[in-house]
């Protein structure tokens, strides 16, 4: 709407008439087009930084307060300060710091939002998908993808922490949530671990293995090892710009994001060097798993600057810039809501 100078009389006029089709449920787009169809994305989150050194010891105290079982999963929910109380980072994604003891059991579940898991913290721990288990090692990139039963427990004599990473937030939207428990605490294995990346994550596939565009990769652990392996591989001539040595995660049978709803990536950036800033429409975690650095951002919710090191967590929400320096060689993982955007046609970027 034009801001004009309208007598009182008007104003008045107006008010009265809102106040009467209100009673009817109904609301003059004249009054927030603005705020509906924003000439740019106003994201309400806002940017965050958890340091892991800080967030350690509250998690660990969790494991003396309540067991992964009575919980049913034990986890810290990072909350994104502006939008405290919705147990979201972003406005589509939800983020946490799961905690599993030397001998417990998260038990066997399945729901239709989708969840990735980053190890951070920890051996010892396995994820059990659809009968088979994986060994969970630092930096290794786990998923359980819709409808998958899955169920973690932990063989060795330390806690294990990981970060979840879920779309509830996008199934909460559309009001699409299923879960169940299983009957078994943990699920029997039906195959030996490593069987999945055998069949469909070592460039091959089975004879009769023709997934469907949308279908979630079989390989439910990207194993941080080989992540490093062709991180380092790229890492010839100069990193780009904006993004240093970076790559995202696929459903090697598609070329698709692992699972349709949440993109990631791992990125590399040498000792010494600094990225241009860049935005994108995508709100996106990212969590340092190697070395440190600095990370600046610019946007709506103001201009900050951090310090991140390894196993901290940072949030940055959409159309932000973010510039990045490593002091160190860095390593860093990220996560979004790129795929969901770019199926609909809205994912942007500029580089600046
Ligand atoms: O591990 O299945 O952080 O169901 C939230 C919901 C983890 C899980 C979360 C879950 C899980």
């Amino acid at each position: 709407m034009q801001v004009s100078k309208l007598p009182p009389e008007a104003l008045r006029q107006r008010a009265d008439y809102y106040g009467r089709i209100g009673k009817d449920h109904m609301t003059p787009l004249w009054e927030v087009l603005g705020a509906l169809v924003p000439p740019q994305p106003r994201s309400p989150a806002s940017a965050h930084l958890w340091r892991y050194a800080e967030l350690r010891e509250k998690v660990m105290e969790a494991g003396r307060l309540i067991s992964a079982e009575e919980a049913e999963r034990r986890v810290l929910i990072l909350e994104n300060p502006a939008l405290r109380g919705q147990s979201c980072i972003t406005q589509s994604l939800y983020a946490g710091l799961q905690l599993i003891m030397p001998g417990e059991v998260a038990p066997a579940h399945r729901h239709t939002q989708s969840a990735l898991r980053l190890v951070l913290d920890g051996e010892g721990a396995y994820t059990a998908v659809d009968g088979e288990r994986t060994t969970m090692r630092r930096g290794d990139f786990i998923i359980t993808p819709a409808w998958t039963w899955h169920d973690h427990g932990n063989l060795g004599d330390q806690p294990v922490v990981w970060l979840d990473g879920l779309d509830i937030p996008i199934v909460r939207f559309l009001d699409a949530g299923f879960a169940e428990r299983s009957e078994q605490l943990s699920q029997a294995p039906l195959r030996p671990e490593g069987d999945a990346l055998a069949r469909y994550g070592a460039n091959m596939a089975p004879l009769d293995y023709e997934p469907k565009p949308a279908d979630p990769t079989r390989v439910f652990v990207y194993p941080f090892e080989r992540t490093k392996a062709s991180l380092m591989g790229i890492s010839h001539g100069a990193p780009d710009a904006h993004h240093g040595f970076k790559l995202r995660y696929v459903n090697p049978a598609t070329g698709a994001s692992p699972m349709p709803t949440i993109g990631s990536f791992a990125q590399r950036l040498p000792a010494g060097f600094e990225t241009k800033p860049v935005r994108c429409t995508d709100g996106t975690v990212h969590v340092c798993l190697e070395g440190s650095g600095e990370a600046r951002l610019s946007g709506l919710s103001g201009d900050r600057t951090w310090r991140f090191q390894e196993n901290d967590v940072f949030v940055v929400p959409s159309w932000h810039a973010l510039q990045l320096r490593a002091d160190r060689d860095a390593v860093l993982f990220s996560f979004s809501d790129r795929p969901v955007q770019q199926a609909l046609g809205l994912w942007r970027e500029e580089r600046l």
